[in-house]
């Protein structure tokens, strides 16, 4: 007799819900992915006989670890770091590493288990982990960051591997942090091999990397009007954060001639009318990266309005970016920028809109590429970056943002594929991103048998 998960998915995600008690954003994301799946896995007996959804939403490990390092005054301060290995499937488990105080299990486990899919949509081999702790950057020194980075990195480098798991950045995690993860890697193991990704040009990093999320975000947006005969050109569009991922997005939207009137921060926005233009941006960018500044000090340079504690969405735009953190933008603020005329939403941050939103704009014909689709092209870099790393040679930056163009153009075509509903030429990205994700993971779990 074959015993398989054919119950439906209220008892899935109760099962869910019981065996992960209080981890909301990780149930958030489960559901997103399930109410897709269980529709299309219907009539495919195998999947429920390997009981495949089950076993991806189980990550295959989760590392817990204290972090002790010593501030500026001398005080021993303790933190605590994580690895969660979702699946490695199909290549190691790779994904970022974040250091912000909302850090818990429940927001590591949603962005492994969402990395999953991300990474096979790329079409590389790579498994999905994600990693982090609860470590606040925010007023640290350059030398409390080193310190906390070695011994966060002294527990985690035995758990990692060039072929077992490669981390990256993420929210709090950039260049200068991966520079101080790699060298106490290499001291710790004496190996110079590719174990971190986003990694500086001089050793052994990629072009185009720091890049990747946010053109790809644009890419995909890109790709989803063309479609309908649309462009870019000349929209007024809204971005939140002021990171790594809003810069590139910014630049590349700026490039292709659409007016950005916002960006933001965890204090709140700015609102600048006439838009962000190349110039403006270069501000941004010196004052994040090298002054670790605040989004308001760009209100004071340029005489714009900042919004202390607001979030951008009720200002009126054409094409919407959410490139800050999960659950950033409501569904009443969905409902808000649909009365305004949006047209379209690509999701540059993981999980940006919360499921009501998501379902509110799918409802009102907005176009709507999630995250796992929509930001895809960092990881698939670093997937880049492996290779080059493995090969120990660096291709030149055009080759790379070529392949860029490339992977977010196919894995707008695996979600026109496993999207299109029946009976109409819309296309459902949230449906197809998970369907195809899905496939290539869940065929390879079906090969291995019951491991
Ligand atoms: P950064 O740390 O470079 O930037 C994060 C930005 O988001 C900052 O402007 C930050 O403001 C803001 N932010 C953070 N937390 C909050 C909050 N709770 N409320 C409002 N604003 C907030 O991170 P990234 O740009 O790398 O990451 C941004 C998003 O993109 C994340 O969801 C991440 O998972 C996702 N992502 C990142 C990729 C990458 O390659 N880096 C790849 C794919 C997805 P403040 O400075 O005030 O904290
Ligand atoms: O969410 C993500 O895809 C990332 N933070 C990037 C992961 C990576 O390994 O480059």
């Amino acid at each position: 007799m074959v015993i398989s998960d054919h119950v439906n998915i209220d008892q899935f995600m109760a099962g869910l819900v019981r065996r992960n008690p209080g981890e909301t954003e990780f149930h958030q994301a489960v559901f997103e992915v399930a109410s897709n799946v269980f529709d299309f896995i219907r009539n495919k007996e195998v999947y429920h006989e390997m009981q495949i959804l089950r076993r991806i939403a189980e990550p295959d490990r989760i590392i817990s670890f204290r972090v002790c390092w010593t501030d500026r005054d001398g005080n021993i301060r303790v933190n605590r770091g994580y690895r969660v290995q979702n699946s490695n499937a199909i290549g190691p488990y790779k994904g970022g590493l974040r250091f912000a105080p909302t850090v818990n299990q429940s927001v590591l486990k949603f962005l492994a288990f969402e990395q999953t899919f991300k990474n096979s949509l790329t079409g590389l081999p790579l498994g999905g982990g994600k990693g982090g702790s609860d470590f606040n950057p925010k007023g640290k020194t350059d030398n409390e960051i080193m310190y906390f980075c070695q011994s966060f990195m002294t527990e985690l480098y035995r758990h990692i591997g060039d072929d077992i798991d490669v981390p990256a950045g993420d929210i709090g995690v950039g260049a200068r942090e991966i520079g101080y993860l790699f060298g106490q890697y290499k001291r710790l193991s004496n190996r110079f091999s590719g174990v971190l990704t986003g990694k500086g040009l001089e050793f052994g990093g990629s072009p185009i990397r720091k890049e990747a999320t946010g053109y790809g975000v644009v890419y995909i947006m890109q790709d989803m009007l063309a479609r309908c005969n649309e462009s870019i050109e000349g929209k007024t569009c809204l971005v939140s954060g002021s990171g790594n991922v809003s810069t590139y997005t910014v630049e590349k939207l700026i490039d292709l001639g659409g007016n950005v009137v916002t960006m933001s921060d965890s204090s709140g926005f700015i609102y600048d009318k006439n838009g962000i233009d190349a110039g403006k941006l270069e501000y941004i960018i010196d004052l994040k990266t090298n002054r670790r500044g605040r989004i308001s000090e760009y209100a004071d340079e340029y005489g714009v309005p900042f919004y202390q504690n607001e979030r951008p969405w009720r200002v009126p735009g054409d094409l919407v970016l959410p490139c800050a953190t999960q659950n950033e933008l409501s569904e009443a603020e969905a409902e808000t920028l649909i009365k305004n005329g949006c047209m379209a939403v690509a999701e540059g941050a993981n999980m940006p809109v919360e499921q009501e939103g998501v379902q509110k704009f799918i409802d009102a014909d907005v176009l709507f590429a999630p995250s796992k689709a929509a930001n895809a092209g960092g990881v698939a870099i670093s997937g880049l970056e492996m290779t080059q790393n493995s090969i120990r040679r660096t291709w030149a930056k055009d080759e790379v943002h070529e392949s860029l163009r490339k992977i977010m153009h196919d894995i707008h075509e695996q979600c026109v594929e496993y999207g299109t509903q029946t009976g109409s030429d819309r296309i459902d990205y949230v449906k197809g991103a998970n369907i195809a994700g899905f496939l290539k993971v869940a065929d390879a779990m079906v090969a291995y048998g019951v491991v």
